[in-house]
């Protein structure tokens, strides 16, 4: 039997749970590493060797060790190719140019005004922080603004990059579920009658459900 890959963090992290639905759309056998973050366990310097950042998630497969949560998921679908959901980052060069681009988009666009307002709406009240209303209100607006272009992209393909579930759907759905989660920023999805259908579809995904359970453990 092949030996698990290990996923080292919390899965309420958003990073955390972008690899662990990678993982679980492959069906591949893991093994979920705690890291007490409160304590600052990331910051240590035996969890540093393997993430130099000090963020989760870390990662391990046979003796490599990997960051960044993008990275890993592109490795476990190249890794892993014969496994699981086998179209997950495209069977062509085309198909898989257009999932890049759709996780770049992803990365550079939607995640930094989307995990602003994660952070204020839904860590920062579990931290005991004021949340920052001018933050708040600034990253409305720039999400705002880059969820109309997926409004017009879901216009067009089922999904971001074409009409199959792809590595580029699946990354938006960490920060997307604690957004759908608050009042405020639920409707931002909802008001986009594409961007709504997109979420009920990709959300509702085996993998991603097992993820959300995921959360309830440490
Ligand atoms: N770009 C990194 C981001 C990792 C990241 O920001 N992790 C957060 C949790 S979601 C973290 O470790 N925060 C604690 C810190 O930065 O000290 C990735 O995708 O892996």
């Amino acid at each position: 039997m092949a030996t698990p890959v290990k996923v080292y963090g919390p899965p309420i992290s958003t990073a955390v749970s972008r690899v662990l639905a990678c993982i679980l759309e492959k069906d591949v056998q893991f093994q979920l590493i705690p890291v007490n973050m409160s304590k600052g366990e990331h910051k240590k310097p035996d969890f540093l060797k393997i993430q130099p950042f000090g963020q989760v998630p870390a990662f391990q497969d046979d003796n490599i060790s990997l960051f960044e949560s993008r990275a890993i998921c592109r490795y476990i679908c190249e890794k892993y190719a014969d496994k699981g959901n086998k179209g997950l980052y495209g069977t062509n060069p085309l198909a898989r140019a257009s999932i890049d681009q759709w996780l770049e988009a992803e990365g550079q666009s939607f995640n930094p005004p989307s995990s602003a307002l994660v952070f204020q709406l839904a860590f920062a009240p579990r931290m005991k922080l004021k949340q920052d209303q001018v933050v708040i209100k600034q990253n409305e607006e720039k999400l705002r603004k880059v969820l109309d272009i997926y409004e017009k992209r879901l216009g067009d393909s089922q999904f971001l990059a074409g009409d199959e579930f792809s590595l580029a759907d699946l990354s938006h759905l960490p920060n997307s579920h604690y957004l759908m989660s608050a009042a405020d920023t639920r409707d931002l999805f909802t008001s986009r009658k594409n961007v709504e259908r997109w979420w009920d579809e990709i959300s509702s995904r085996d993998s991603w459900k097992k993820v959300v359970e995921l959360h309830k453990s440490p």
